[in-house]
């Protein structure tokens, strides 16, 4: 009361002042019986602030201030003073704050369980961090695990690192509206409760639903589908994916966010191909300019490449094929039409980054046997199919295809894929009829968020762009 609230950034406006402001304590130490500071935080500005016997605070009041726990929330009232040395721990260097009133909102707990400073430092190699606390150097101080971090998140998530991380993640999800809409595609919500599995039955979260069984949705691919089909021409939807996945991987979650387009296409499913690499291609450009601060900050901290894009602008663009080729001329092992493990992905990763200088590439025309049922096959060769995937840094960020629109067709691949999925099933049948009464030919794509901000950055483990992370261990916080 009394002085107005400032934000620390106007420091400098407010010279000899009396100010009050709320601030976070990164750290105090008392200097003498008459001397404490006290570094103080606000948003990403950091102040020191000095308790001192000279300005009439009392001694009780220095030891009170110079005690004052790590990560309290405070409320300060003092004077802005101008200092003849600049501060080097604080961001404001050419001020300092002469304590007059300092009330805890709400005092931290001492010790805590995961200093921010901690936080802030990268992660042990072994990613995962299962073995929390990994010596890294033997007189370094020990690296604090993921699993520690992710107990902790709260905490964890005061690091700038983190804030950088969902800064950037947020943007990825603005841009993606930005451009799609200026497309003219329509933003959908569609339902996450099913009646049927959308993606196959294995990797399925059931639910009892009143005295029925349902599903959380493993993709929208129903409903987007049936909305080109209700003549919504595109549509958009950035929406919780849950996958009953039983895979403790660096890049798998049971919750993920999906960000799903679908589009009528007029002559050919590489229109669908094009809109989409177009979006990425404006995607990373606007990341390097409307994010850069963040990109660098989170890049530097795990000595992380920059994002190599082709100098063309145009995107390699790889019939699976052709990618195959390239593994066998590497000594891989590969069947015509096997699928690609993680480590042959990788590789196929660095040999097209020798090849195309590009981390970002498109690979075309998969084998159908290891696509969804939807996937419309090839007119020119049955084995193969008018699907795609997009990588980046050699890992997996979107799957799509040319779907089928033919009722019968989509029915019969259905009953032929493998597992055979039911084609009369509830939730099931209604999509398959969706396509009964007229429908054009379309296309579309899946990316996982995650992902993309995963190796946009080139993090080690998924978990890190997940505020709370899901995997088959963690349901908690
Ligand atoms: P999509 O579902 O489109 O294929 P994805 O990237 O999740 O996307 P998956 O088929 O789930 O692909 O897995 C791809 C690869 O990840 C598999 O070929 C496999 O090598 C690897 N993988 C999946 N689960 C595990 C696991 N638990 N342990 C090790 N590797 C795994
Ligand atoms: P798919 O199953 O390949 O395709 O999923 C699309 C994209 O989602 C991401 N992803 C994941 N991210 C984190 N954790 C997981 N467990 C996980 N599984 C998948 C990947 C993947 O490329 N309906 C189709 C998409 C379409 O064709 O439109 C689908 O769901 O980045």
């Amino acid at each position: 009361t009394g002085t107005p609230r400032i934000d620390l950034s106007t420091a400098a406006d407010n010279e000899d002042k009396e100010v009050t402001f709320r601030c976070w304590v990164e750290n105090a130490r008392v200097q003498s019986a008459k001397l404490a500071f006290v570094n103080l935080r606000q948003g990403l500005n950091t102040v020191q602030a000095v308790a001192a016997a000279t300005d009439g605070v009392s001694k009780q009041m220095v030891k009170f201030c110079g005690n004052v726990s790590t990560e309290s929330t405070l409320v300060v009232t003092g004077l802005v003073k101008r200092v003849k040395e600049p501060i080097k721990s604080a961001s404001i260097k050419d001020f300092e704050i002469h304590i007059l009133k300092l009330f805890v909102e709400v005092k931290a707990e001492v010790p805590l369980p995961l200093q921010v400073e901690d936080a802030e430092r990268p992660l042990p190699e072994s990613g995962l961090g299962d073995e929390d606390e990994k010596q890294t150097e033997s007189n370094a101080k020990p690296l604090v695990g993921l699993n520690t971090r992710l107990n902790n998140r709260t905490l964890d998530l005061r690091a700038k690192i983190n804030h950088a991380i969902f800064v950037i993640k947020s943007g990825v999800c603005a841009l993606f509206q930005e451009f799609l809409s200026q497309k003219g595609f329509v933003l959908i919500q569609t339902p996450k409760i099913l009646g049927a599995a959308s993606e196959g039955g294995a990797n399925v979260f059931e639910v009892k639903y009143f005295d029925r069984q349902a599903y959380l949705a493993q993709s929208p691919q129903f409903y987007k589908q049936m909305l080109i089909a209700s003549r919504f021409q595109k549509v958009m939807e950035i929406g919780p994916v849950f996958r009953a996945e039983n895979s403790n991987t660096a890049r798998h979650l049971t919750e993920f966010t999906g960000l799903d387009l679908e589009m009528e296409f007029q002559e050919h499913y590489h229109e669908v191909m094009s809109v989409l690499e177009d979006l990425m291609l404006f995607i990373f450009k606007e990341l390097n300019a409307r994010y850069k601060k963040e990109t660098e900050l989170v890049r530097s901290a795990y000595h992380v490449e920059d994002f190599k894009l082709p100098e063309s602008g145009k995107v390699p663009r790889i019939p699976f094929q052709e990618g195959i080729k390239m593994l066998r001329e590497a000594g891989e092992e590969l069947g015509d039409y096997d699928d690609l493990s993680t480590p042959q992905e990788k590789h196929l990763g660095r040999l097209v980054l020798e090849k195309y200088n590009s981390d970002f590439y498109v690979l075309d025309q998969f084998p159908l046997a290891i696509r969804p049922a939807y996937t419309m096959p090839s007119p020119h060769n049955p084995e193969l199919s008018n699907s795609y995937d997009m990588f980046m840094r050699g890992q997996e960020i979107l799957s799509g295809a040319q779907r089928i629109h033919n009722a019968e067709l989509l029915a019969e691949q259905m009953r032929k894929h493998d597992p055979p999925i039911d084609p009369n099933g509830p939730g099931t049948k209604e999509y398959v009829d969706s396509f009964r009464y007229g429908c054009p030919p379309h296309g579309g794509g899946g990316f996982g968020l995650e992902r993309i901000v995963q190796f946009w950055l080139g993090l080690p483990n998924i978990r890190m762009c997940s505020l709370f992370p899901r995997d088959p261990q963690r349901v908690t916080p």
